[in-house]
């Protein structure tokens, strides 16, 4: 097998060295801060696939005396042929020189692992002579080298940068560690394929072992995905009331006990998707499933907070035609129609008690020796399964579109309208098909295959949707 190559990440102190590397290899442990000298030691990174590994990342440490450091190579060097040597003679003769600690570390990859160079720079601050002499070193060791123009601030010298960098790189891309899409990030592992012909076979096979993890990743997020809307539409918790117990205090227990298990569950799904795609320190910022105060399930607040808005309830439940009795009007116009109509019993309802109560259903065991059992679950609302979903898609969105280096919380309110539109109509049957289901407690699990298929296409609906968002295309609507 060829040896997977290395890349070591240089550069000026603070200028998002080590968020290429967090992004790259994926790895959201690697310490980034708005200090410079963050990082002291050069540090080895492998993204590894499957037991394979692709590639190495080095984080090093930024270069302090640049310019001390060339006029020694420039002292010592007798024509361009001696370069790479010279700069080996300054790195064996003060590798333990406290004056250029950071200066070897981060030569040290290049001279002794034979590494690739990847030199960031911030092309929101302009280019300065040091990065003259910088560059130069770079330059001099004779190893293939690659520039990458990052964006911490908002202005733009990129392109100085380029002219500049052009000079010294054969290779000079655009890189911003915090947002670039994936697809950069395959494109850039090609850009270091192109450094050394040896390294393009490897390098391709990377990108190719990357894909097919990214849809693998999907995958098992809509397992989880499944799994969660399993748990929590079939949901049952029991208890018993006793003879001196008040049958509301007893109910409203067993109620709180129920919506705490959601909340749990809905944690642990959470964390789930974000362990699948690497994330493991991320600050959630997200309302939890809650029912107090005055909101009820479709209130204008809770329905922000959950990312669903009422016309996407509306086309969910009647997009399939799977309800009765009930249309649109009624869910827009908040009409109570009554106990046999389920949805417009839920919208006409204004208490959160009220609505909580009708979430789950409610059942009853005959009295034995004073003590009577009392059940509530499976969910009695098709929406409730519509919310849990709609929430775990925009978390699950967002969690597989951030990078490593991304040091935000993640921000889960959205105003969220009607991703449901983007879904095919037999997706749409399929898909409410799977939450009436779950709701009534009719499944054993046999086709969980077919609904995560399901699943993964409300999640390429989801994305369609939110890339649409993005670029302001408005997508075809289905009611
Ligand atoms: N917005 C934005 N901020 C970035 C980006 N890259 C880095 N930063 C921020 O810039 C600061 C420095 O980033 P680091 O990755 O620690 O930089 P470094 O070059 O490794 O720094 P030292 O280890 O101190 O030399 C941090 O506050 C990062 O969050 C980027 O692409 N976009
Ligand atoms: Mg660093």
């Amino acid at each position: 097998m060829v040896e997977a190559p290395s890349f070591a990440v240089v550069g000026h102190p603070n200028r998002g060295k080590s968020s290429v590397v967090a992004t790259l290899s994926q790895n959201d442990g690697i310490a980034i801060a708005m200090e410079p000298g963050t990082t002291r030691e050069s540090h080895a990174y492998p993204l590894t696939v499957d037991g394979n590994t692709l590639y190495t990342l080095i984080d090093t440490p930024g270069f302090q005396r640049p310019r001390k450091l060339l006029a020694w190579l420039e002292a010592h060097s007798a024509s361009a042929s001696d370069r790479p040597e010279t700069v080996q003679a300054f790195y064996n003769q003060h590798r333990d020189d406290p004056q250029f600690h950071d200066e070897c570390e981060l030569l040290k990859p290049i001279l002794e692992q034979n590494a690739g160079i990847i030199y960031v720079v911030d092309g929101s601050v302009p280019y300065s002579a040091a990065n003259e002499a910088e560059m130069t070193i770079l330059q001099w060791t004779g190893r293939p080298s690659l520039a990458l123009i990052n964006a911490i601030g908002s202005d733009d010298y990129s392109d100085r940068w380029e002219n500049a960098l052009g000079q010294y790189f054969r290779i000079v891309r655009r890189f911003n560690a915090v947002t670039a899409p994936f697809e950069q990030h395959l494109g850039l592992l090609r850009g270091f394929g192109q450094l050394e012909a040896r390294w393009e076979q490897p390098l391709t096979a990377a990108t190719d072992h990357l894909e097919h993890q990214r849809q693998q990743r999907q995958t098992d997020s809509a397992d989880l995905i499944t799994r969660a809307l399993s748990d929590m539409l079939q949901l049952q918790v029991t208890g018993s009331i006793g003879p001196t117990e008040s049958r509301s205090a007893a109910k409203q227990t067993l109620q709180q006990r129920w919506i705490d298990s959601q909340r749990k569950r809905e944690r642990q799904l959470r964390q789930g998707v974000e362990s699948i795609y690497q994330h493991h320190r991320i600050q959630r910022q997200e309302a939890e499933l809650h029912w107090a105060g005055d909101d009820d399930l479709f209130g204008d607040h809770s329905r922000a907070l959950w990312g669903v808005s009422r016309t996407h309830l509306a086309t969910a439940g009647f997009g399939a035609g799977a309800i009765s009795g009930v249309g649109v009007d009624a869910l827009t116009l908040g009409h109570s129609l009554g106990a046999g109509a389920l949805l417009g019993g839920i919208v006409g309802a204004a208490g959160s008690y009220y609505y909580a109560n009708r979430l789950g259903k409610w059942s009853m065991g005959p009295l034995r020796q004073g003590h009577r059992s009392v059940r509530f679950g499976p969910a009695a609302d098709l929406q409730f399964g519509y919310i849990v979903l709609g929430r775990a898609l925009n978390h699950w969105y967002q969690i597989s579109h951030r990078n490593h280096a991304g040091r935000d919380p993640v921000n889960l309110a959205t105003t969220g309208e009607h991703w449901i539109s983007q879904l095919g109509k037999d997706d749409q049957r399929q898909l409410q098909s799977l939450i009436q289901r779950l709701c009534k407690g009719t499944t054993d699990g046999r086709r969980h295959d077919q609904w995560i298929q399901t699943i993964n296409h409300t999640m390429h609906a989801f994305s369609q949707w939110q890339q649409n968002e993005a670029t302001g295309t408005s997508p075809a609507q289905s009611v």
